[in-house]
């Protein structure tokens, strides 16, 4: 009998980053700027202007830009990776920052400085036998690209994508096993200059980047990154077949529920599932599906395929799901839903009690992750990866230089109940990385205080701070939680 009742032996513990949110030195060793540098959040405008005598968007690095320096793990990673092998981390995602292999992304050959510093990244991780997993692509598109072709609306991108990847599967070949292509890439619709690596070029409106992208842009945008996605689980299978690719996804939203049982709240809320399937839907099953097909048809446009596209994206699926959960919500009909980084907000749900503390709020739904995993093994039956879940919290070192964060060792004690209930509901699960096992600067708003980490990092909202690391109570509890493999669990 193989059922399973608790989590498998090799289960991938560990943590989870972004390049971008971590790394800081972003114009050291050469690496040029990328989509996420001019952003002090990517909920806000990036900081871009036009300039109408060039006619081209351009940078405006005025202020501070929390990122730039961010928690300097470009030179403090052998100080965190030791702190993460302590915890006793089997794997650790990051991302490869791309603009620091290929600073301005056309190049043709690759920064030396760049693959080096991953190099001896991969190697420190490996050294403690941490499994890398590692995202292509993290919201880290070279801005070069951008300005100067439009980035993924332009066919030229999947060119440049394939050479800095094939260089990268190479060079790191035997060092990293596990790769994700393009992080949250079902944001493209929501975030475009930032998940989608989309600018409008040729622009009517200029006070705001891509006022006047389409969704007929987007979905051809979608289209060249799902043969880039499909080139590129056939590249990782030429060059290493032990190499494993996985599709990410933010799928908070997929955790739905209708408002009612009201026929058409549940349609709603399946109607919003799909906008959130599109590209699992393409990755992993390799095809395009009739909602989308619906959509083009009913607008009287589809995006520009070549012969052979769709073949092969139907025969080069990813091998594996990863994903992030942050929450769930709820759709009525005609709700007009609401996004943020952790997924989309539509009405209240008077259910559920928990809420991360303000100023976030973001509601906490263990259940959902359940619900979740169950819903993309029977549409997918692909293993699972839990590459994102965690809890911002505006936390400060008490009196005695520590900090007491039972609140978040209940969030992720709960979500990683329910994921055991998954586990035994005969979803295939590979790991669980929790997000930001080390404070960063947050992804949405840019802050710093918005802290999701085991460990602390002494620095403020205003770039001061001296970048000590200290551990949180979390720390020892989640070490604990991996070496009993989640038996003490509570
Ligand atoms: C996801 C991103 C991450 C991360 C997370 C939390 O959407 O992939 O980069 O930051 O959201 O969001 P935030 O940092 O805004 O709290």
């Amino acid at each position: 009998m193989d059922y399973k009742h608790s989590f498998p032996q090799n289960f991938l513990w560990g943590g989870a980053v972004a390049a971008n949110q971590c790394e800081g030195a972003y114009l050291e060793d050469g690496k040029d700027l990328n989509v996420t540098d001019v952003s002090k959040g990517l909920l806000k405008e990036p900081a871009m202007h036009w300039n109408s005598e060039i006619h081209k968007w351009e940078p405006k690095l005025d202020g501070y830009f929390p990122s730039h320096e961010a928690i300097d793990f470009y030179h403090h990673y052998k100080e965190d990776l030791k702190l993460m092998s302590e915890m006793g981390f089997k794997a650790f995602r990051t991302s490869i920052s791309w603009s620091r292999i290929f600073p301005k992304g056309d190049e043709l050959e690759p920064n030396e400085a760049g693959l080096q510093f991953y190099s001896d990244l991969f190697d420190e991780m490996n050294k403690y036998g941490i499994e890398p997993v590692v995202t292509l692509s993290h919201y880290e598109t070279p801005l070069y690209l951008l300005t100067e072709y439009g980035g993924w609306l332009n066919e030229k991108l999947i060119q440049f994508w394939l050479r800095y990847v094939n260089t990268v599967f190479n060079r790191y070949k035997g060092k990293v096993k596990y790769y994700l292509t393009f992080n949250e890439i079902n944001n493209i619709f929501k975030i475009p200059f930032a998940a989608g690596g989309v600018l409008d070029i040729n622009p009517i409106h200029t006070e705001k980047v891509n006022q006047d992208i389409t969704r007929k842009e987007l979905y051809q945008a979608a289209h060249y990154i799902a043969v880039a996605n499909a080139e590129t689980v056939k590249l990782a299978r030429k060059i290493d077949a032990n190499m494993k690719i996985g599709a990410m996804l933010s799928l908070s939203s997929l955790a739905t529920y209708p408002a009612t049982c009201a026929p058409k709240d549940v349609l709603a809320a399946q109607q919003f599932q799909h906008q959130q399937m599109f590209f699992i839907d393409l990755f992993c099953k390799g095809i395009y599906p009739g909602y989308a097909k619906r959509e083009w048809f009913e607008n009287d446009w589809k995006p520009l395929m070549k012969e052979n596209d769709l073949k092969l994206i139907r025969n080069n699926t990813v091998d594996f799901i990863a994903f992030s959960y942050y929450k769930s919500c709820v759709i009525s009909e005609g709700e007009i839903m609401k996004t943020d980084t952790g997924g989309a907000y539509g009405a209240n749900n008077p259910y559920i009690k928990d809420y991360s503390p303000e100023p976030w709020r973001w509601p906490i739904d263990p259940i959902g992750l359940r619900y979740l995993c169950n819903f993309l093994n029977d549409h997918y039956n692909k293993p699972l990866f839990i590459v994102e879940n965690g809890i911002g919290l505006d936390e400060v070192l008490d009196q005695d230089n520590k900090i007491n964060d039972t609140f978040r060792q209940k969030y992720i004690n709960n979500h990683l109940i329910q994921l055991r209930e998954a586990i035994c509901d005969g979803c295939e699960i590979m790991g669980y990385l929790y997000w930001g096992p080390i404070d960063i600067i947050s992804a949405g708003t840019g802050v710093m205080r918005k802290r999701y980490g085991f460990i602390y990092v002494d620095k403020d909202d205003a770039g001061n701070g001296t970048l000590k690391r200290s551990k949180k109570q979390s720390f020892a509890w989640y070490k604990d939680i991996i070496q009993s493999n989640g038996e003490n669990l509570k």
